[in-house]
């Protein structure tokens, strides 16, 4: 789990996921040296909370690099499933079981907006087309996925082991959309399973323009890349 200020989150998001998990499941936060101090909470909850670890990271590279790190982490300490969710409660931290149990008939489960049953709350018309819209533009030029951009995703190690995880440079929504491109590439399953994606109520998004830019130019080029064979 991504943080940066997040402080008023992180609290109520770990002892939230801690009335779900199971006893072996564990929960890293990774923060990126938030101003706010979400780092310095996050060393109290952890050793309150057994379940919990925290890595630090001295500065913000973008969110891909921080998922990047996490996931390593996560590999190293022998995890056999790896779940990223965001801590602003955007995520339900109730649907986290029912991704895990999709991930015994999948290599990756996306929690999904776009499939029946699934929705978001709280979104003026601008972020739901420009989310919409993204997710339409890769179906056309990428892949057959409603929901691409979501950062509510397990994988099963062996996707995280098989991917070259240097090789992804993007940050936001891209970097959702290229880990799955590129697991499926490699004849990974996915499948999505419905969640309904709730606006934050406190602290505030860290969306901008770049990332929408980033996604626009990086899609086609990952399908130019997929026909030189190079991705
Ligand atoms: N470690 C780290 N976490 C980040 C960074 N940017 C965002 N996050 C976290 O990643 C998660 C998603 O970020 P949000 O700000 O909710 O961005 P978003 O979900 O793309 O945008 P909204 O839908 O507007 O909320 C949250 O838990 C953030 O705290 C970063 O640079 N480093
Ligand atoms: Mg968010």
């Amino acid at each position: 789990m991504p943080t940066y200020d997040e402080r008023e989150n992180l609290e109520p998001m770990l002892r939230a996921l801690g009335e779900v998990l199971g006893p072996d499941d564990r929960v890293l936060v990774i923060d990126d040296n938030s101003p706010d101090g979400t780092g310095e909470l996050a060393d109290r909850l952890a050793a309150e909370l057994p379940f919990v670890d925290v890595l630090h990271r001295e500065r913000r590279e973008g969110l891909g690099r921080a998922y990047v790190a996490g996931f390593r982490v996560a590999l190293r300490e022998r995890a056999a499933l790896v779940l990223e969710m965001d801590c602003d409660f955007s995520h339900d931290p109730k649907d986290v079981p029912r991704l895990i149990e999709a991930a015994a008939g999948a290599d990756i489960v996306l929690g999904s907006r776009y499939v029946r049953g699934g929705g978001v709350r709280n979104w003026g018309l601008v972020r739901q087309l420009l989310s919409r819209g993204a997710s339409l533009y890769t179906r056309v030029l990428l892949m057959p996925v409603r929901d691409s951009t979501g950062g509510f995703k397990c994988f099963r190690r062996e996707v995280l082991e098989r991917l070259d995880l240097d090789a992804i440079g993007s940050h936001g929504y891209m970097f959702q959309i290229e880990t799955t491109f590129r697991a499926r590439r490699l004849g990974f399953r996915i499948v999505e399973v419905p969640i309904t994606f709730v606006d934050r109520e406190v602290g505030a998004s860290k969306m901008s323009l770049g990332i929408v830019l980033e996604a626009i130019w990086k899609v086609p080029a990952l399908r130019l890349a997929a026909l030189r064979g190079r991705a």
